[in-house]
């Protein structure tokens, strides 16, 4: 309760910041587009990661205004990279449970979008195997209005979750991206070698995007790029940082 105070507070002040990440485009070379991640900076200038304050706000329903304003946030700051002059950049937002499952999901997103005039083909959402498990056919329902509006829709952490793979055949779904545990050991685990080179043979055979995250190393790096692989996100390219921090770095890599 004492934490679900905090963060209330926190959101009111203003005491929430997102960091932007490049995602890659593997052949050739340049920034397709930046994932946004949220941090909390408390007043005594510590940064609170995502895994503390994300589950709480999950629980108490608090991520549903957080996650509006990370939504809003997000398409403000890709509509100020494009008035900039920077090429269009895609603008990939993460959804929690609780987002994806609430009643004006998609007049949320239709609404940021044009408040913001930041173009929908623009915008992707990051969504959960876990979100599927339970009520497939409103998942479906949801995930089509969402299309509809024009943005992309992918699934982060893949390979991760429980859920079974006949909803990568039934979705809308534009891209899948591995999640970095299996990233970790390409060097030299040879069953996340198998299991990622698998994700990878079938995002191909199923005509969807895939993507690396938590790319390290050269080696990791090797690999991938072997393999196939469309686009690369991790340390190696850049870490997350602040908007300001990151646009000149854009500008070179566009
Ligand atoms: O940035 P970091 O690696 O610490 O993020 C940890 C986790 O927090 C990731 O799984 C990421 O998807 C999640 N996360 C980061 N920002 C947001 C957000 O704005 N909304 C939701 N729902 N999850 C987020
Ligand atoms: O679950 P999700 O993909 O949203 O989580 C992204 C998280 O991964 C972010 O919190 C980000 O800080 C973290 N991340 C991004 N690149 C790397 C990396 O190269 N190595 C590690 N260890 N974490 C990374
Ligand atoms: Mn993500
Ligand atoms: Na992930």
């Amino acid at each position: 309760l004492i934490m679900e105070n905090r963060l209330r507070h926190a959101l009111a002040a203003g005491e929430f910041i997102l960091h932007y990440q490049p995602l890659i485009d593997a052949r050739a070379g340049h920034v397709i587009g930046v994932e946004a991640l949220a941090r909390w900076q408390p007043p005594d200038n510590t940064i609170v990661p995502p895994g503390k304050f994300i589950p709480i706000a999950e629980e108490t329903g608090l991520i549903v205004p957080l996650g509006e304003w990370v939504l809003r946030t997000a398409c403000e700051q890709g509509r100020a990279w494009i008035d900039t002059g920077l090429p269009p950049l895609v603008m990939a937002v993460n959804l929690s449970v609780r987002q994806f499952q609430s009643e004006n999901l998609v007049e949320l997103v239709q609404r940021i979008l044009e408040e913001t005039r930041l173009p929908a083909v623009c915008l992707e959402l990051e969504l959960t195997e876990s979100m599927f498990m339970e009520h497939a056919e409103r998942s479906i329902e949801t995930l089509n209005r969402l299309k509809a509006l024009g943005i992309q829709l992918a699934i982060d952490d893949f390979g991760t979750g429980y859920s079974s793979l006949t909803y990568l055949k039934r979705f809308p779904i534009d891209k899948l991206k591995i999640d970095q545990s299996f990233v970790r050991g390409l060097a030299h685990d040879p069953n996340d070698r198998e299991i990622a080179a698998t994700i990878i043979a079938m995002a191909r055979g199923l005509k969807l995007g895939v993507l690396a995250e938590g790319i390290e190393s050269e080696q990791q790096l090797d690999f991938l790029r072997q393999q196939g692989c469309d686009y690369y996100q991790g340390f190696l390219f850049h870490r997350p940082v602040p908007a300001i921090e990151l646009e000149a770095w854009l500008r070179e890599h566009s």
